[in-house]
């Protein structure tokens, strides 16, 4: 190469290398908010903290995750209105909080839906996962935009009073459940008493009496010290809910198709990644419970428990008929 040649080709790129320093340039630089209500090193959070890292390499810092942990942004309900309006880009929540916002999801809110967690996980994985984030996606009111599912294993229910086997064991006690009326009712059908509280509440209502126990997953129990305070865990598995990954439908308008694209992308690897942490998670967790000495009871008749949701089904599910049919016939 000529020297005169050299000069221009590096000038040259010199020029491109300032424009991409320019405050205009500067300025593309999107961050994008997602939130959480469990702590960092939790597998969602874990799972988008990793999604981020992803993002950012792919597009030489141009998009990168910011996550706001452990309820910094408020309640699940809160990171959906903060959604609605654009001020937070992605709501890691639970699909019982969607319920709400896109009745559609409400069907996997019901109780006993699911055969086991690996019915649950070929459900989102497949074409009705799919659709339901479509639906979310095409719901105007909703100003959502759905991007994968999550694990979340079973609920089961945990109290500090005493071990329940049966549901004469439920009879009287004071059990919290997720704001959605579906949940309330699930536990006055079980012969507890449901009283729907805000998840930031849980911890100090168990502790203060205002509840006797609450329901969960064992990573929740054991991430939000909830085992410090109720000694006994039944298996009931009353509710395998998924968790959900959404956008900002307004912030969602303002991306380019191809990053669009590329977090859609990234979001599926999302969801399979995170399953990975969280099986590990729910090993860890029992782990822990059985170290701190909580009485983990697994040997329960069920049939009882599903027989005595009979009222929720009827209440809630016939609008679902043609979609439980579907999820049942996933095997
Ligand atoms: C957890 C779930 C949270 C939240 C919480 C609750 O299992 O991951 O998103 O819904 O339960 O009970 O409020």
């Amino acid at each position: 190469m000529k020297r005169r040649d050299f000069i221009k080709l590096s000038a040259g790129f010199g020029a491109a290398f300032v424009i991409q320093q320019s405050p205009a340039q500067a300025q593309t630089k999107t961050v994008l908010k997602a939130a959480d209500v469990h702590p960092s090193g939790y597998p969602t959070v874990e799972a988008m903290v990793r999604m981020g890292k992803k993002l950012e390499a792919a597009t030489n810092g141009r998009l990168s995750i910011q996550m706001f942990p452990s309820m910094q942004l408020g309640g699940e309900k809160e990171m959906i209105e903060q959604a609605q309006l654009g001020a937070l880009q992605i709501a890691r929540i639970s699909v019982g909080a969607v319920g709400p916002v896109v009745d559609d999801v409400n069907v996997f809110n019901l109780p006993f839906v699911f055969r086991n967690s690996r019915q649950m996980e070929k459900v989102i994985d497949g074409e009705i996962g799919d659709e339901l984030l479509a639906k979310i996606s095409a719901n105007d009111k909703a100003g959502l935009i759905g991007l994968c599912w999550m694990n979340a294993g079973s609920r089961n229910i945990y109290n500090n009073k005493r071990p329940v086997r049966t549901l004469a064991d439920l009879k009287g006690l004071k059990i919290r459940m997720i704001g959605n009326p579906r949940f309330v009712d699930t536990m006055n059908a079980l012969g507890g008493n449901g009283v729907a509280l805000g998840f930031d509440q849980v911890f100090s209502s168990m502790q203060t009496g205002v509840v006797d126990g609450a329901e969960n997953n064992s990573p929740s129990f054991v991430a939000q010290n909830h085992y410090q305070v109720a000694k006994y865990f039944t298996m009931t598995e009353h509710l395998i809910i998924p968790e959900i990954v959404v956008f900002s439908r307004v912030s969602w308008q303002k991306l380019s198709p191809d990053d669009q694209a590329l977090i859609k992308k990234f979001s599926k690897e999302m969801q399979a990644e995170q399953r990975v942490l969280w099986y590990e998670a729910e090993n860890a967790a029992i782990a822990k419970m059985k170290a701190a000495g909580t009485e983990i009871i697994t040997d329960i008749d069920k049939k009882p428990f599903q027989d005595a949701v009979k009222p929720v089904w009827d209440k809630y599910g016939a609008k679902y008929a043609a979609m439980i049919k579907r999820i049942e016939a996933v095997q």
